[in-house]
């Protein structure tokens, strides 16, 4: 098996982005300079628990508007650096799922590296959840960043929430933690596949 990397820039009128991934890393030699420091402790979480090696740098944004377009083109690149570093897909394990708990409030994601873009985000609650209004990020932001993603990646990603907190930190936290556990999953070797693509179709483009 070849070096699973990936190099991405991208630039807008809006953004200008840096990545860089190594799939098989050990997690903790990433650096993520988004500019918005929740975005990064995010991220981070999501690198270290997935065991990616990932450098990420937003050298320009448009946050004197808000986060809307950093938030949404960070989820483009991370999706694109996956992609370049999967390179053809063979051997992987293509489907992976993970939950991780915070408190009360438990994530579950389920990833399939399909070529499809799709993503969802269902909330399971008992009770209304109230807006954190003073709080920067939000469940709105997740659904945005985490759709750019699979879509650029290319994954049908699906999210559950249960038992939201009013926290914010708590929800989002919990979600990036189990997609980094679950990806990690999807993106690894099986050795029994080597060399195959992991569809009857032949093809994952
Ligand atoms: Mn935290």
């Amino acid at each position: 098996m070849g070096s699973r990397v990936g190099t991405v820039e991208r630039k807008s009128k809006e953004t200008h982005i840096k990545a860089k991934l190594d799939i098989d890393g050990r997690g903790d030699r990433c650096e993520i300079k988004t500019g918005i420091g929740f975005l990064d402790h995010m991220i981070e979480l999501f690198a270290f628990h997935g065991l990616f090696d990932l450098e990420l740098e937003v050298i320009k944004s448009d946050t004197q508007i808000d986060i809307h377009h950093t938030n949404e083109d960070i989820g483009i690149v991370l999706g694109k650096v996956f992609k370049q570093a999967l390179n053809d897909k063979a051997g992987i394990r293509r489907f992976g799922s993970a939950g991780a708990p915070m408190e009360a409030t438990i994530a579950r994601a389920i990833i399939d590296i399909s070529g499809r873009g799709y993503f969802r985000l269902n909330i399971e609650n008992d009770t209304v959840i109230q807006a954190g209004e003073k709080q920067e990020y939000s469940l709105s932001y997740l659904e945005h960043f985490m759709e750019s993603f699979s879509h650029s990646m290319g994954c049908t990603l699906s999210i559950t929430l249960q038992n939201v907190s009013d926290d914010v930190h708590t929800n989002v936290e919990a979600a990036f933690k189990a997609v980094g556990l679950a990806l990690d999953q999807a993106t690894q070797v099986d050795p029994r596949r080597e060399g195959i693509v992991p569809s009857t179709k032949g093809i994952i483009d």
